[in-house]
Order: C-alpha cells, then structure tokens, then sequence
C-alpha cells in the first residue's frame, strides 16, 4: 500500500494547547507523524510517496471561503497585535447571539470561527493544515486512479473541522476534501466511516443533508467526552440526506468486545449503500494507554479493524485523524494497515 506524506506538517507546532484549565505541552504534536513514518519504513508498507499540491479550489468545494481566507491571515492578523505567540480565541458566539455578523478584529474572528480553545493557530498553521490537505488528495488521486488502498498521513487531523469552524486540533476536513474530490472525479456515492474516539462532528455537519455521501461513525458518547454537542443515535440526516448519517455513540470503557457489534452494523450499512469509494477517518485514540481517550483497546484489536474495514471491499482511502499515545502510535496505525492487506 503507498503512503502519502509530507514533512511539511512540522509548520504547525504550537507551545502550548489549553487543558483542564492550564496551558500545557501539546498532546498534538509532530512527533505524531513522524512515528507513524518511521514504522510504515519499519515494516515496509509500500512506497512512500510526497503529496502534489492542488491549490485552493478542492478545499473551497467543502469550506466556506471567508473561513478559509480568515484561517489563511488568522495568525498574521493576531501577531500583528499580540506578537509571537500562538492565537487563542476567549469569547465565543453565546446562544441567543448574531451569528450573521463576522467582526472585523483578531480577537472576534477567533471567536467567530473556534468551537473551542484547545486548537492554537500558529505562524506555520495554514502551511501544514494545507499541505495535510495535499497529502489527502493526493492519495485520493491515486485511488481514484486505480490502487486498491492509500494511507495519507495527514497532520493536522481534519474531522472536527466544519464548513465554516475549527477546533479539536483540526483546521480543514481533510477526509471531507478528498470524499467531495471522489465525488468530483466521478464517483456517485462515497461512504465515510470513522474510527476516530471523538464522533466527527464536522464531517457530519458537512455532507449532513446529502445522500451520494454516506456518513457512518463509531465515538465515545457526547453526554461523556468531546465535543460534547454532537454525536448522538438521533443525529440521522436532514432532507434527502435523512437516513444517510449514522452514529455509534458509546460510553467510556469500551473495549474490542463491545465494539465489535456496532462496528459489524456499521459494515454492513456501508456495504448495502454500495460505495464507489471508500474513505476512512483512522483515528487510533481508542487505545487503553491514549492519554486523553477513555476507550480499551489492546494492540492486536487494530489488525481486526482492519479486517473488518477491509470487507467492505472497496477502493480505499485511509485519512490519519487522532491518537496520542505516541509510543504505541505507530504501530497500532499500522496494524490496521497490516489487517486491512491480510
Ligand atoms: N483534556 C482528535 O482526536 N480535547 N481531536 C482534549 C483534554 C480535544 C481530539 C481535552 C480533543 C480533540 C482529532
Ligand atoms: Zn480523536
């Protein structure tokens, strides 16, 4: 299998991410990415190949632009009244509030576009988050070409990222880009499923009243973890995209043995949908030692997810979302890469 990656996400570093109240080291850091290289060399997964980059246009298909230009400026504008450090948002749009006007000033867009203050914008954030975007595309392209699987190493994750907000570490859709690129190069339907821990709220929200894109995720239950205002059983499409969003919240402790079912019905609806592409949001925070996850997944259930992906038996593009518990990082990604090919 080739695997798309580029060194470039280094651009996005941040000093600090805000955790339970305090600034500390990020738990999303480049180290990440880099693990995950060094076992795909490790094990010889394939080829690894830099991304080509596709300008702006795929990017405009899935995200507002005034939120794209805004991410684009969004640390210039900040330093140019703050200086060196990182940008973080402390005011948000309050329920009965204008969310028709976006504000001229740094501290109102940050506050206009964030859904949460643990996802610092940094001087190198918009190179990294679009060449994390090229990575995507560029293993879509090769599915769509022809291979059978591709694994994009994307950093920053995309997931949480919406049409018009950031948050959870993730600026731009990555997954949602290269599922309407599949759309674009032809394919009728495409079906996402995501094995990220977090319930992909913005994925979701994208491709929410839609039907030729199948949206299917298996997550730690909003009433419990992050981001909390999304992800429940109801949650089920609008409009002729009803019954075309399905997700799996789950409480805190899961494990393979009680994952294993709803990961089967979620298989097989995306079977019966019959996708001409198939793009998975590999996130590995289900992991026992994930520092900030509270499922309990042991190393070996990866290569049964894989399995259990690979039925699906579909042109395939895997999307590198969470995980955080960087020691085991790397070969728990692939391990689902190894029980995908077996
Ligand atoms: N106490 C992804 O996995 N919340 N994003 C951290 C720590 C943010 C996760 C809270 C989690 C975002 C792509
Ligand atoms: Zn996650």
């Amino acid at each position: 299998m080739f695997a798309v990656y580029s060194q470039d996400h280094q651009y996005h570093n941040p000093r600090f991410e805000l955790v339970d109240g305090q600034f500390s080291p990020p738990f999303e850091h480049p180290r990440r990415a880099e693990t995950v290289l060094a076992q795909i060399r490790e094990i010889s997964l394939g080829h690894i190949l830099p991304p080509r980059d596709f300008g702006l246009s795929a990017i405009l298909r899935v995200h507002d632009e005034g939120f794209v230009r805004f991410l684009q400026t969004a640390w210039n504008e900040w330093s140019l009244v703050r200086g060196e450090g990182d940008a973080f948002p402390f005011t948000w749009i309050g329920r009965a509030m204008r969310r028709d006007k976006v504000p001229e000033t740094s501290d109102g867009k940050l506050g206009y576009y964030a859904f949460d203050a643990g996802t610092p914008i940094t001087s190198g954030t918009w190179r990294a988050a679009t060449t994390s975007v090229n990575v995507a595309l560029t293993g879509q392209e090769l599915v769509a070409k022809g291979e059978r699987a591709v694994f994009a190493l994307c950093r920053p994750p995309g997931h949480h990222a919406a049409r018009d907000c950031y948050g959870g570490y993730c600026f731009l859709n990555n997954a949602a880009i290269a599922a309407q690129a599949f759309r674009d190069a032809g394919a009728e339907r495409v079906a996402i499923l995501d094995v990220d821990y977090h319930h992909g709220n913005g994925t979701q929200e994208i491709f929410y009243d839609r039907r030729d894109i199948l949206f299917v995720s298996l997550h730690a239950h909003p009433r419990q973890e992050y981001p909390y205002f999304s992800g429940y059983e109801d949650e089920r499409g609008a409009g002729t995209g009803e019954g075309y969003n399905q997700n799996y919240p789950l409480p805190w402790g899961t494990d393979w043995t009680s994952y294993r079912e709803p990961l089967e019905d979620a298989i097989r609806a995306i079977r019966n949908y019959s996708p001409d592409a198939f793009v998975v949001s590999l996130g590995v925070d289900t992991f026992e030692k994930d520092p900030i996850c509270k499922f309990q997944f042991h190393k070996e259930d990866y290569l049964r997810l894989g399995e259990a992906i690979a039925r699906v038996n579909k042109p395939t593009l895997f999307v590198m979302e969470g995980g955080y518990a960087v020691d085991e990082l790397g070969l728990n990604v692939v391990n689902v890469l190894v029980g995908f090919e077996n």
